[in-house]
């Protein structure tokens, strides 16, 4: 029941639901889906769509095939200060679209079958929710390869599964099976590899059910716990779109466009 966006795309797969489900899936199978700059442009493009797009209402975010959900950066075009675009400019532009998942007034499910590494792994972590296949394995490798993600990667993942794990899992860089991830909180859900995508889109359509503007501000709420100025003006923005909502902040509108004085006297003054 999925219709194809994938047109533009070369690295990745976009398709939605008549339901109101948008599904990104990485595409790059030959490489345990690791991203490349492109990849993350793309990424951040069909993440954008799926937030405009008035139909949808949960966002899917996996990796092609089953030995996958992603491996991070692709190590073989990492330069001296990036990840290489094929015009030799170096990015590490996952960090944006770290912050794009983070900021989507939508709730973002990771669907993890197979190795959810490196960067990947952090990709997975910044979902809302992450259903996970009973073969997901999860880890990060920074200090293996010669990287780390000091920013959500630490102190968000610290958020999840407490300061003494966070610094297990990122100072001896082991994996973890997917019991054991749902032991630490790094997951919602464990299910049999066949019966995955059942399992997300159930979950999904459980949230489709639900009022969205409650779950786009709890999303801003609980952001906001740990992401400072940038999660308070998450949260006022939410604030600030009820208020449009309402016939007392139209009157300043109106007012404006009319050429006359504001008349809010109208408007009880809450208790
Ligand atoms: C993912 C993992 C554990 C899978 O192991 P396995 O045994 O199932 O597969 P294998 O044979 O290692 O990989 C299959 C093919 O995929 C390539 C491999 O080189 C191999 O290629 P061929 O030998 O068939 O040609 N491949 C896998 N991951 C790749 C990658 N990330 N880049 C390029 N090619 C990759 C195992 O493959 C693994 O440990 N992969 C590396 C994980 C890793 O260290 N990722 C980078 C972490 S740093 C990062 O992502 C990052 C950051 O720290 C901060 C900011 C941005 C990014």
């Amino acid at each position: 029941h999925w219709h194809d966006h994938s047109d533009a795309f070369t690295d990745i797969r976009y398709q939605k639901s008549e339901d109101g489900i948008a599904k990104l899936t990485i595409n790059r199978p030959e490489v345990r889906n690791a991203f490349r700059p492109k990849t993350v442009m793309e990424l951040e493009q069909a993440l954008a769509d799926a937030r405009h797009d008035p139909h949808i209402g949960v966002i899917i975010l996996t990796g092609e095939g089953e030995l996958a959900f992603c491996s991070g950066g692709d190590q073989r075009i990492r330069g001296e200060s990036g990840y290489q675009d094929e015009q030799g400019s170096q990015h590490l532009n996952v960090l944006d679209f770290q912050r794009q998942i983070r900021t989507c007034p939508k709730p973002v499910v990771a669907m993890v079958a197979g190795y959810a590494i490196g960067g990947g792994h952090v990709l997975h972590l910044m979902c809302d929710l992450t259903i996970a296949a009973e073969n997901a394995r999860f880890g990060q490798t920074g200090p293996k390869v010669g990287s780390f993600d000091g920013g959500y990667g630490a102190s968000y993942m610290a958020r999840i599964v407490g300061q003494k794990k966070a610094r297990e899992i990122w100072f001896l860089c082991r994996q973890y099976d997917a019991q054991e991830a749902l032991d630490m909180g790094l997951v919602n859900e464990v299910v049999p590899l066949d019966e995955l995508e059942s399992e997300t889109i159930k979950w999904c359509r459980e949230m489709l059910q639900n009022s969205p503007i409650a779950l786009r501000c709890l999303k801003a709420g609980l952001n906001a716990d740990c992401d400072g100025q940038a999660g308070l003006q998450e949260l006022a923005g939410n604030a600030t779109m009820l208020f449009y909502m309402t016939e007392e902040g139209q009157e300043g509108r109106n007012a404006f466009v009319e050429k006359r004085a504001p008349d809010f006297s109208r408007f009880k003054r809450q208790s």
